[in-house]
């Protein structure tokens, strides 16, 4: 099958033929991909912000076809159409049992499906997933069916961007309707933290990007207030709008020093959720007397805490229901063959989202 394949930090993917080992075991699916979305936790892989063994086939915001199923899978079929996530679970563990699937302490064991090559050589798979090419084999729990009248482009977005920006308001921190919030980066997964802000009833949804064009997008997805963190100091900016603080900051790009202006915005008693993906070796501080005195929270948000099989349908309903902006977040399209070009456009801050279609 068709492939892009990343051999060194760095270097373009480069449109290969790789082999995939469709001999499914009990629990897979084999699903043809039609849409993958352009993520940046990929990114972070290219440019070697956090270490991958290569070669490897990335992309893990996905959807597509069931083709085959495996012995013992009974809940979809052939031609089931699916959104297939980075976070199969086991559904027995503490975490699964505790209602956070999207922390199984199974979730490697169930990426077993490592199964790609190329000339007998071993190609790696990437979270589970490695959806930039036509098939990919998951664990059942990875592949949740959708309506059929939702479109797999919108369907692969849900997959990860739209789940984990939504899902770190309404799941992760619960917001309530009047609290107020600021969200630090307004790319493909801010812009549903700030919808997600939005579903959730917030009084203030202050935005803050480096990009115009990205503040831009904001508005049209709910944000009251703007801020380019380039030209102003956004921790200033944000405590002057809201006296005292907001009482919660989203960090949704992965950069230590956006954690710690996520911090420095929160009110006394306020919650930092960190969203962003940073580079694996790095570090963060906070100023340590404030824990105590401030009664400050910093909480991590995985995948927007879903419980995947119930929350995909919700936000799939919100947006049938007109609640919740799909359509309005990709912004191109490319087929597999320009795949660098949608990465570039990422890079330099263009696009709200971009669809690979295979
Ligand atoms: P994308 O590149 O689309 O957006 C990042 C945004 O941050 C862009 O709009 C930038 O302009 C903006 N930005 C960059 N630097 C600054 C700065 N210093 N101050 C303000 N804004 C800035 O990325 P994405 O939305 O696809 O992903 C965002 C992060 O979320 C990234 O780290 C990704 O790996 C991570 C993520 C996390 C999870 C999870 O489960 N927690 C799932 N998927 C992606
Ligand atoms: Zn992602």
């Amino acid at each position: 099958m068709k492939a892009a394949v990343l051999r060194a930090p760095n270097a373009p993917l480069t449109i290969e033929q790789v082999d995939l080992d469709t001999n499914l075991l009990t629990g897979e699916v084999l699903v043809r991909i039609t849409h993958a979305g352009v993520c940046h936790s990929d990114y972070h892989i290219m440019i070697g912000e956090t270490p991958h063994p290569m070669p490897v086939v990335l992309g893990h915001e996905g959807a597509g076809i069931v083709e085959a199923v495996g012995p013992g899978v009974s809940r979809l079929h052939k031609g089931d159409p699916v959104a297939v996530t980075f976070r199969p679970f086991c559904g027995y563990c503490r975490q699964c049992n505790s209602g956070h699937p999207n922390l199984c302490d199974n979730v490697e064991v169930l990426r077993r499906a490592c199964r790609l090559s190329q000339h007998g050589e071993r190609v790696y798979n990437f979270i589970g997933v490695s959806c930039f090419a036509e098939y990919t084999v998951v664990h059942e729990s990875a592949a949740i069916k959708v309506p059929s009248d939702v479109p797999l482009d919108r369907a692969a977005l849900v997959s990860c961007g739209v789940m984990t920006g939504v899902g770190a308001v309404i799941n992760t921190a619960k917001v309530s309707p009047g609290e107020t919030v600021a969200v630090i980066g307004c790319g493909g997964v801010g812009l549903n933290v700030i919808q997600g802000a939005r579903l959730a009833n917030a009084s203030v949804i202050i935005a803050v990007d480096i990009h115009d064009n990205k503040l831009e997008m904001a508005t049209t997805f709910g944000a009251t207030h703007l801020i380019n963190g380039r030209s102003e100091d956004a921790i200033k900016k944000v405590r002057e709008l809201v006296k005292g603080g907001v009482d919660w900051s989203f960090e949704v790009i992965g950069l230590p020093a956006t954690m710690e202006q996520a911090y420095a915005m929160i009110r006394k008693g306020g919650t930092a959720v960190m969203v962003g993906m940073p580079p694996s070796a790095s570090k963060v501080s906070f100023p340590a007397f404030s824990f105590f005195a401030e009664e400050k929270t910093v909480k991590g948000s995985m995948f927007g805490s879903a419980r995947p099989s119930i929350d995909i349908p919700r936000v799939l309903d919100l947006y049938k229901h007109h609640q919740l902006q799909l359509d309005e977040l990709i912004s191109r399209h490319y087929p597999l063959e320009r795949i660098n070009e949608a990465y570039e456009a990422l890079a330099r801050g263009e696009v709200a989202r971009s669809v690979i279609d295979l």
